[in-house]
């Protein structure tokens, strides 16, 4: 039986917009009330997809949350019919329209947690939805997300889709993008690194600690996680801006690639050595002589997509970054050393444009779930959710049919950007195959 590395992207649905929605996350707050490019953020996601198929990786994709949410409006007391509720929103409480608008699940990373069968004590996969309480707008993300991963993996004998952990401040959870699988090889049982950016209740950061350690050991107990271990984040990063672990670090496989303000000093020595005896652990640490925090955070260099070679094996690595690192002379300069050094595993960078996810915060990690998956996982996996070439091609073509080239915060008072999200909406549920996945 044979282990792969599967990346899971989201799709970015018909509304992305630019709300500043975000509280810590800087590229959000810059960007706020901009104008957005919906198509061209849907076809980005799309050729990054495909630069990773032609690569010869193993890729899906996930179904984008159907926005506007209605029933969180109706929730909030908004009544009528549905333009009528819009119309209401959009006088008495514009805020509430963007929080029931935003594109936000597109950033698969935070879609749910994921232990793979090697690792679990039951040998199923297991999936926890994130239920990013600390954010409005991604706060409603997880009911659909759920119903969106039972799509995908809807066979029992292989997979465990979970509810999202009690939404409650105490349990706090942003999913993968606070969570790294780290094994010598895909093919042998391998650790969860699970990342923390709180203990307590209390937020003692300046930016919100989105991640509590008790969410992240709820999800190992949940899952049967035979290896975890429990890392904090650095307060310098979070109030940098690294809202997520995943903008100051990534692993996999046996590399680790990191800032070296990402996670509290004193606990990381400890962890690394705990992997260290578990594994050929190779940790790459950036200083921030090399990078400072502040550029990488602009950057995004740690937000690439750490890839093992695609047969699976991981003795060479691959980034697949931003083009903002290329664009940033001291982070390029930075890649441009660090591939030359053969003493560490990564050998090449390659460059992706997903800047209208960017100037929301959510880079090429952001962008994807990974999930490690046996051949006969796979195989159960539903087929209409893999990233073939033709099935990229009918989903450019569904964007190209569907999405505003345009999109400014003001035009979704407009009940015409509802009836044409939900339309593009049922058209993809046609095309593939699961009508049930939308409730309007
Ligand atoms: O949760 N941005 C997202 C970006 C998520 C990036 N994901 C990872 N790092 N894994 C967030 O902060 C902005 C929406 C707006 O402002 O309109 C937003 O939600």
């Amino acid at each position: 039986m044979t282990f792969h590395e599967m990346n899971f992207d989201g799709l970015i649905g018909p509304t992305h917009n630019y709300s500043g929605l975000a509280v810590g996350n800087l590229a959000s707050a810059k960007n706020a009330k901009n104008t957005s490019f919906p198509k061209e953020a849907a076809l980005q996601g799309i050729e990054k997809m495909r630069t990773l198929v032609r690569k010869g990786y193993k890729q899906g994709f996930f179904l984008p949350n159907a926005r506007p949410d209605l029933s969180v409006l109706r929730n909030l007391g908004f009544t009528g019919t549905n333009s009528q509720m819009i119309n209401k929103a959009a006088k008495q409480a514009p805020e509430l329209l963007s929080m029931v608008y935003s594109a936000s699940s597109m950033w698969a990373a935070n879609a749910a947690t994921v232990t793979p069968s090697l690792d679990s004590r039951d040998g199923k996969v297991h999936f926890t939805p994130a239920n990013l309480l600390t954010t409005a707008h991604r706060a409603i993300e997880h009911p659909q997300t759920e119903r969106i991963l039972k799509t995908v993996f809807n066979n029992s004998k292989y997979f465990k889709v979970h509810s999202a952990l009690y939404s409650q401040n105490e349990f706090a959870d942003e999913g993968a993008a606070n969570h790294t699988r780290l094994g010598g090889t895909y093919q042998e049982p391998g650790v969860g690194l699970f990342v923390y950016g709180r203990s307590s209740q209390a937020n003692l950061t300046r930016f919100p600690a989105r991640q509590t350690l008790k969410a992240s050991q709820a999800i190992a107990r949940s899952h049967g996680t035979r290896e975890a271990l429990f890392l904090q984040q650095s307060s310098v990063a979070i109030d940098a801006g690294a809202f997520h672990n995943d903008v100051v670090a990534v692993g996999n496989g046996p590399a680790l690639f990191f800032h070296e303000d990402a996670f509290v000093a004193e606990q990381q020595t400890a962890i690394f050595s705990s992997l260290a005896e578990q594994m050929p652990f190779k940790a790459i640490c950036v200083s921030r002589d090399e990078v400072s925090l502040a550029d990488a955070i602009s950057s995004y260099l740690f937000n690439s997509q750490l890839l093992a070679n695609p047969d699976g094996s991981t003795g060479e690595m691959h980034l697949i970054a931003p083009t903002e690192c290329r664009d940033n002379k001291a982070v390029f300069a930075y890649l441009e050393r660090l591939i030359a050094d053969t003493t560490q595993p990564i050998r090449s960078v390659t460059y992706v444009d997903v800047r209208q996810s960017m100037s929301n915060g959510g880079g090429p990690a952001c962008l994807r779930l990974r999930v490690l998956l046996s051949d006969d996982e796979i195989a159960a996996v539903n087929p209409n959710f893999i990233a073939t070439e033709e099935q990229l091609n009918a989903l450019s073509d569904w964007v190209n049919q569907h999405y505003r080239d345009e999109l400014a915060p003001a035009d979704l008072a407009d009940p015409e950007l509802m009836i044409e999200s939900y339309d593009a909406l049922t058209d993809l549920a046609d095309l593939l195959g699961c009508e049930a996945a939308y409730k309007f």
